[in-house]
């Protein structure tokens, strides 16, 4: 369901396709930028979130000031544009009521968008209940693998929210040009892009923002500089965030395993001259510790350091744009204190180092007035090495080392075509063919020990992976057929088709262990089940369709109703099989490819109250979700739909003072995946106040999450596993209790 935006000249219809976060690079090349359409114009149906209105920067030579955007949507936003603007939106700054250190949670509020929780800023996406590896994460053109066996280290863990320019995330039916390699959808997040100075000045500009949680008593601080004249421009970032275990609401138990620290350095170099923009970032992220409450290990070490560029070209006949980019990951496991801690004869080392390099070209040809064509090559690499260190003295862990994913890798090589077509004023077409060649291996294993009785299980096992052919290679076709039709001024309907394909990642087909302890370190879905790979597994091919209707206020802001009914059906659904039960009742189980179906609804609404000089504006917004998911073999439901759910939200802004009022309402959950054990948990209710204030350059904004001290748990948390080393009592994961959250932030 993503079709541009049209402007009204020929420039800008084709412009206005596709690559919109790109945008603000043409923005920054003044020859063009009289005819650029405003970068807000986001594709349709999906949601995207501007972290920040760096876009209105670019285009004005002198970004030092905050300055206010209409807040119901900014009068240069396209007509069909759907963003939904519910907060003030500062310059160059991330909203300054999004108080969580995740940059997963900038898309909060997105249609068919949640998140299951990991560790503090790790936190995993879902999309129309398709998660994790399903949905496609670029961040800034980076196409990024976990590289751990429980995803501690996701895509969206390795930029800060305060460097992110745009967070934009498309369910189900997604242009072929956002990504193959994927199911459920597409989230896209794109770094800031350089700033530079009017011709003859020298642009001196950046911000500091500060953060206080008080449940946990988290805290962070980042800051910006950037030093630019009209052909240079040069940019640190930096942040700090860090929490202590945080307390549920009700009887305010602490939350085991929740503490985090974390850092992040980038340094961006951009270069300007006429129509051609060049970026360099080169990176780096520390995370010296991260408790996962609901896996059995913690991260107690991760180190990334990356260079990521980008390259955007206007030329007569074309719109280039190249990414390459590179990145070292070294990520280590353990337990941390509430889960036993570590030393030389404690715990549980496991390491893992990955290398991803990877390139992306894409080409944007206007044919006519009317037509356009997209173009697209991409190639990744990742390569995995995990090993598990002996531990001394230890029967189980030891003598040797456990070579998990021994010199593993997945290529990724990809190319697409894609044909946007405006046919008339009111009706558009986009249709889009893709294929993907994913190659993957992995050298010879081993277990702790080849004689100990111990690891019988893992000895034979590693025997028989040794013994198998390894090698891989899917070819994957995707296809996407989308329309448009605006069928009165008041009246929007979109809808399509798509067949998208995802590969297993190294986990699902390279996953050997068959003893206990071996596979309960597998998993990323937070719910302590062991898990073994499979060899044998197939690439899913899930079937969606999906609609839009948007019926919208035809003059102006006053009003906007939308929904979005899906259906999918995923040929070949990766999922699970039982092969044991353990002790505590959780299982160990094995990937297999089931047929699935998911189906479900999205809802949003919006409505101006009042808009007048004595009260301000204000609004209601409200949003649905809603969704089912089925495993056609075993009729068990798919694992972490989040039950149904909705927001009522009021916004007011008068002068400089905005205001706040959310409630939360998440229904019970009772349909869940009993193959995996996934808990039921109660329906709850959250209510959320806050107001921010803005005074020159300097935004204080102040918020009090789940108000009423609720204790409630969370739907795709899984199971509290910190907890239950402690307590010996298996619980589902318990949300965060009430916070005051404070953030200062100042722009020069
Ligand atoms: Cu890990």
């Amino acid at each position: 369901m993503t079709l541009p935006s049209y402007g009204r000249s020929h420039r800008r219809a084709y412009l206005a396709f596709g690559c919109t976060s790109l945008l603000t690079l043409i923005a920054a090349t003044n020859a063009h930028a009289a005819t650029t359409p405003p970068a807000t114009t986001s594709p349709r149906g999906g949601t995207k979130v501007a972290a920040s209105a760096l876009e209105t920067s670019q285009r004005q030579t002198r970004p030092s000031s905050i300055k206010r955007i209409a807040p119901d949507r900014t009068a240069n936003q396209s007509d069909g544009d759907d963003t939904p603007v519910e907060y003030l939106r500062v310059q160059g700054i991330r909203r300054a009521a999004i108080h969580s250190p995740d940059t997963a949670s900038l898309l909060k509020g997105s249609l068919g968008y949640t998140q299951y929780a990991a560790g503090g800023v790790s936190s995993l996406p879902v999309l129309n209940g398709m998660a994790d590896d399903r949905v496609a994460t670029i961040v800034d053109g980076m196409r990024i693998a976990s590289a751990c066996p429980n995803h501690m280290n996701p895509a969206m863990s390795y930029i800060d929210p305060d460097s992110v320019s745009s967070a934009e995330a498309i369910a189900g039916v997604t242009p072929v040009s956002l990504g193959g390699d994927s199911t459920g959808g597409t989230v896209k997040i794109e770094r800031k892009d350089p700033l530079f100075a009017a011709p003859g000045k020298i642009l001196v500009t950046g911000h500091v923002r500060g953060d206080y949680r008080s449940n946990g008593g988290g805290s962070g601080a980042s800051g910006t500089v950037t030093v630019a004249n009209d052909l240079l421009s040069l940019r640190y970032t930096g942040s700090y965030s860090h929490a202590s275990n945080y307390h549920t609401g009700g009887d305010g138990k602490q939350v085991r395993s929740t503490s985090y620290l974390s850092f992040n350095h980038a340094v961006t170099a951009g270069l300007k001259k006429d129509n051609h923009l060049l970026a360099l970032t080169f990176g780096q992220q520390d995370i010296p510790y991260e408790g996962f409450p609901n896996q059995y290990m913690d991260m107690t070490n991760n180190r990334s350091t990356f260079v990521n560029g980008k390259y955007r070209g206007e030329y007569r006949w074309a719109t280039l744009d190249v990414r390459g980019f590179w990145q070292r990951v070294d990520h280590v496991m353990n337990m941390m204190n509430d889960k036993g801690g570590h030393s030389a004869t404690r715990g549980m080392p496991m390491n893992t180092d990955a290398r991803t390099a990877g390139y992306a070209i894409d080409l944007t040809v206007p044919l006519s007035t009317h037509h356009n064509i997209k173009l697209g090559s991409s190639y990744d690499h990742n390569g995995l090495n995990d090993w598990w260190p002996p531990l001394v003295g230890s029967m189980m862990m030891g003598p040797g080392t456990f070579h998990n994913i021994n010199n593993g890798h997945r290529d990724r090589l990809g190319h697409y075509i894609e044909w946007n077509a405006q046919w008339t004023r009111r009706f558009s077409t986009q249709l889009g063919l893709r294929s993907d060649l994913i190659m993957m291996n992995t050298g010879k294993v081993a277990p702790y020990s080849w004689t100990g009785m111990m690891q019988m299980a893992d000895i034979m096992a590693a025997r028989k992976f040794n013994a198998a052919s390894r090698g891989r290679t899917d070819t994957n076709f995707d296809v996407t057929s989308t329309g448009r039709w605006h069928i009165r001024d008041d009246l929007m309907l979109e809808g399509g088709y798509a067949r998208k394909t995802r590969s297993p990642n190294l986990y699902e087909r390279y996953a050997w262990g068959m003893g206990t302890m071996a596979t309960r370190m597998i998993g990323w879905f937070g719910d302590g089940n062991g898990y073994v790979g499979n060899l044998n597994l197939r690439p899913e091919i899930a079937n969606t369709a999906s609609m839009t209707l948007t019926w919208h206020d035809p003059k102006g802001e006053g009003w906007e109703v939308r929904l979005q009914p899906f259906y999918t059906y995923t040929e070949g659904y990766i999922n699970v099989v039982r092969l044991a039960s353990f002790s505590n009742g959780l299982s160990k189980l094995q990937f297999v490819n089931h047929n699935a179906q998911s189906y479900g609804l999205n809802g949003s609404a919006r409505y101006r109250l009042w808009n007048d000089e004595r009260f301000g504006q204000g609004r209601i917004v409200t949003s649905f979700n809603w969704v089912r998911g089925q495993d056609m073999v075993t009729h068990s439901g798919l694992y972490h739909q989040m039950p149904a759910n909705g927001t009522i939200g009021l916004r007011e802004t008068y002068q400089n003072w905005t205001g706040r009022v959310d409630v939360t309402l998440v229904k019970k959950k009772s349909t869940v995946d009993w193959l995996r054990n996934e808990p039921r948990t109660p329906g709850y209710a959250l209510l959320g106040l806050g107001g921010s204030y803005r005074w020159r350059k300097l935004t204080l904004d102040a918020s009090i999450e789940n108000v009423l001290n609720q204790k409630y748990y969370l739907p795709l948390g899984g199971l509290s596993l910190g907890d239950y080393r402690q307590t010996n009592i298996l619980s589902p994961l318990a949300g965060l209790g009430r916070s005051f959250n404070l953030s200062l932030t100042a722009a020069f």
